[in-house]
């Protein structure tokens, strides 16, 4: 069932949207907070998963198209970097747009409000969390609104995808460790499994059809709250759409992907089941959800800022030899 106070913050969002035109008040992401830092990683992965140093938040739902529309109402009125895809108007999307290049609005379709936003490469959802990262800003896309804060997109880091987060990062694109323990860690000593990690982003080592949204179900992407939260109060980790994670992979050509979505098989849901993609990808099924640090100070952020360092380090030496399974890009049958 879904949890109803978090719902209802949800719809309080898409409210704040709607009301869009000339000045909308800030975004309200609701996150949940991950504990337990410097938690050991899951063996069942040889340990290479799960681990993460420091205490984040992690996005209680993958971004919604309520959130990313607030996103291009800010700043794509001219839209060089093509944050919007024209296929969001579509069946499986919930964005439309409206006027003339310099002057586009956007809107959301009604009834897919709540739905995860999709047809979004990695280097739009770097944008989105640079934006939450720079207080939501409003202008042009340029360095202090989406091209600069918690990924520098200049430089020509985009084209050989070398990006890497920034220290001092406030909100970021899930890395796979923060993704990972979000979605499948809950320690034994608070009913988890006897390693802590459970094989399912469901908070089981069992599934079944009526806990997350994945192929044979409604054929499409569903609201947030439709499926029951995790142990970390996180919704759809399983399912629904594809989440970008920063891990970069396959010499330097993919970026990581997790959960599977409504258009793919259990399997994907699995913890040891990575994906990756080409980063520019843009598909109905792939989505993301964001991170971030809670209550920084600018003291506490410097120190979290060499730990998010030290960990990125670690993590993309980990990955960047390893070449995790293709994302094959079909249509939803
Ligand atoms: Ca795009
Ligand atoms: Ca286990
Ligand atoms: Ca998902």
């Amino acid at each position: 069932m879904p949890l109803r106070p978090l719902f209802a913050m949800v719809v309080f969002a898409a409210g704040v949207v709607s009301g869009i035109a000339p000045a909308f008040g800030q975004l309200t992401i609701p996150t949940v907070p991950i504990g337990s830092p410097g938690n050991a990683p899951d063996p069942l992965t040889a340990r290479r998963y799960g681990s993460v140093a420091y205490t984040y938040n992690i996005g209680a739902t993958e971004v919604t198209n309520a959130q990313y529309a607030a996103f291009l109402s800010a700043v794509a009125a001219a839209d060089p970097n093509a944050l919007y895809n024209s296929a969001m108007a579509g069946a499986f999307g919930g964005i439309t747009r409206a006027g003339s290049p310099g002057s586009w609005t956007y809107a959301t379709i009604p009834g897919r409000e709540n739905n995860p936003v999709n047809y979004v490469s990695f280097w739009d959802a770097t944008r989105f969390a640079n934006w939450l990262h720079n207080g939501q800003p409003t202008g042009p896309q340029n360095a202090s609104t989406t091209e600069g804060g918690a990924y520098t997109l200049s430089g020509g880091t985009v084209f050989s995808n070398t990006v890497t987060r920034n220290a001092g990062w406030l909100w970021a694109v899930t890395s796979e460790n923060e993704w990972y323990k979000a979605a499948y860690c809950q320690p034994a000593a608070q009913g988890g499994d006897a390693d802590d990690y459970w094989f399912y982003p469901t908070s089981s080592n069992t599934f079944s059809a009526d806990q997350a949204n994945f192929i044979g179900g409604v054929a499409n992407t569903t609201p947030a709250g439709t499926y029951a939260p995790n142990f970390a109060g996180a919704f759809d980790m399983g399912g629904n759409v594809w989440e970008w994670n920063e891990t970069i992979s396959s010499n330097f050509t993919r970026r990581g992907i997790r959960g599977g979505s409504f258009s793919d098989p259990e399997i994907y849901l699995w913890s040891n089941n990575p994906l990756a993609a080409r980063p520019s990808t843009e598909s109905e099924a792939i989505g993301f959800r964001v991170s971030s640090i809670p209550g920084p100070s600018a003291a506490a952020l410097l120190l979290l800022g060499a730990a998010a360092a030290i960990h990125r380090r670690r993590s993309i030496g980990a990955h960047s030899s390893s070449a995790p399974r293709e994302y094959n890009e079909q249509p939803p049958q």
